[in-house]
Order: structure tokens, then sequence, then C-alpha cells
């Protein structure tokens, strides 16, 4: 385990990290085709493009995260759920901090649904790993993903800046959050996570402008960064989408200027 690389994560001002644990949570059929049904193909997405890290559900990160792959640095999802139940979720816990930290981890991940029924159980769950992870000297980064029969709006400034102080509330180093498409209202959704860094989502890929601008404009707004999924990888040119990101949050492109990337 390198503790160089796990220092510069949690000091990092921008962070961009590759997700892919969406085989679990949305299953192979929704989100991927031949291509990138390979975690292979994934790693090399990540290793290549000069993300930060990747995110993987363990079994993934057992059986891929090896060899070559290994200079990726590796933040293992400590839970899951698949879309076969319907109802307020629930995303139990199937891996420890341990079993992460066996398999390389540098950070580990976790998804709370707050507005669920079951959120005292994720909560309590979540407590324990923070301790753990930080005994360990890693980074917890909380998917924070409001859900359930109370929760109108998922995506409202006011639910998406709850999450973000969930977060830091529960001791998240990192939080992962939907945006809220409204960039002034996305400060305040910063602010309320105060010292906890705030990571945004890429949802479904759309268009390359549209996931260009979500990245400037919560760039804008003071996020670190995004833990991005599909945009990248269902994207026929995933190098060419990074390199426009990256651009973005490195060199402070402006969305046409990284266009530029994705044109040729
Ligand atoms: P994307 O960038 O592809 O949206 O991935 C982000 C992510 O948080 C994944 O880590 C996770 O599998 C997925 O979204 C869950 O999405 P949802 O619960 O909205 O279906």
């Amino acid at each position: 385990m390198s503790r160089v690389k796990i220092e510069h994560l949690l000091k990092s001002k921008k962070c961009l990290l590759l997700a892919c644990d969406q085989g679990l949570e949305h299953g192979p059929s929704k989100d991927f085709n031949e291509k990138n049904i390979d975690p292979n193909y994934i790693m090399h997405i990540a290793l290549e493009g000069h993300f930060q890290g990747v995110i993987l559900q363990p079994g993934v990160a057992e059986k891929y995260h090896v060899e070559h792959y290994k200079d990726i640095p590796l933040i293992v999802k400590l839970n899951g759920k698949t879309s076969l139940l319907k109802g307020d979720p629930y995303s139990a816990q199937t891996c420890s901090v341990d079993r992460a930290i066996k398999m390389g981890a540098e950070a580990v991940g976790y998804t709370i649904y707050p507005g669920s029924k079951h959120e005292a159980k994720m909560f309590a769950e979540f407590g324990k790993i923070v301790e753990q992870a930080h005994d360990y000297g890693i980074p917890v980064i909380c998917w924070l993903y409001p859900r359930g029969e109370v929760i109108h709006d998922e995506v409202s400034t006011e639910i998406t800046a709850y999450a973000a102080r969930i977060g830091l509330e529960l001791g998240a180093d990192f939080v992962k959050i939907k945006y809220n498409k409204d960039l002034d209202a996305f400060k305040w959704v910063i602010n309320s996570a105060g010292r906890t860094k705030v990571l945004v989502s890429g949802g479904d890929y759309t268009s390359d402008r549209d996931i260009l601008q979500e990245c400037w404009d919560t760039q804008q707004a003071g996020a670190t960064g995004m833990a991005i999924g599909r945009a990248i990888w269902q994207n026929p040119k995933p190098f060419s989408m990074a390199k426009a990101l990256q651009a973005i949050m490195w060199k402070k492109a402006s969305v046409d200027e990284a266009m530029k990337f994705l044109e040729d």
C-alpha cells in the first residue's frame, strides 16, 4: 500500500476518479456493451486516461486490479445493492475495510441513502467503516443519494445540501453527490460540506457538452472533482473525454476549449 498516494488523494485540491460499480447497481444489460463489459477495458481507461483512482466492487477488484493495473490507485466500494428490489433502498455492507486493505485499497467507499427508512442501519455501518479506515490512515468516500418514499426531488438544492452536510457530520473525507444543475445554488451545497471534499457523479452518457458543462459548473462552485463512470466508459472517445475534463479541472479551460479534445 502506498502511503504517498493516500496522502496525495487526501490533500489533492482536484480529483478525477473512474467509477465502475454499475454492474452490481444496474446490471450488465442496462449500461454495458460488448466492449465495456470487460473490466480490463475499464482498468485500461483508468490507467492510460490518468485517472487518480478507479472505484470497483470487491470481486472485480480482486480479479482485475492485478499486475499491470496496480499503478492505478484502487478505491473499493464496501456496500452495494441491485436495481431488482424496489421500495426504500438499503445498501448492505459486503466487504470489510480489512479485506479492502488486503486487496490494496487506498480508499474505501460506501453509499448511504438518506431519507430511506433504512437510513439508521447505513449510518451505523458507515460509522464503523470511518473508524476502521481512519485507523489504517485511508480516506473514506461517501456516496450520498437521498432516496425513498419521503424524498420527492433528490436533486433539489435543499436535499443536495443536506446530503453533503450528512457526509461532513458522519466523518466522510469525500462526499459523492449528484449535481443540482444550478451553479450558484451549488455553492451552498459545497459550503454545507465544510472541510469534506465534494465529488460529483456523471450519470448516463448523454452528450459530451453536458458532462463538460457539469464539470465546469461544479468546479466554479468549488467542487474537488468528479467520480464518474458511464460518461467515460460508454463514451466512444473515453481518453479524449478524460483529457477534456482534466483541462477544465487543472488548466481552467472553458467548455468550448475542452470540447476541442473531442472534435477531431
Ligand atoms: P455515473 O457517473 O455513471 O453516474 O456513476 C456514478 C454512480 O455513483 C456509480 O458509482 C453508481 O453505480 C451509480 O452512480 C448509481 O446510480 P443510481 O443509484 O443513480 O442508479
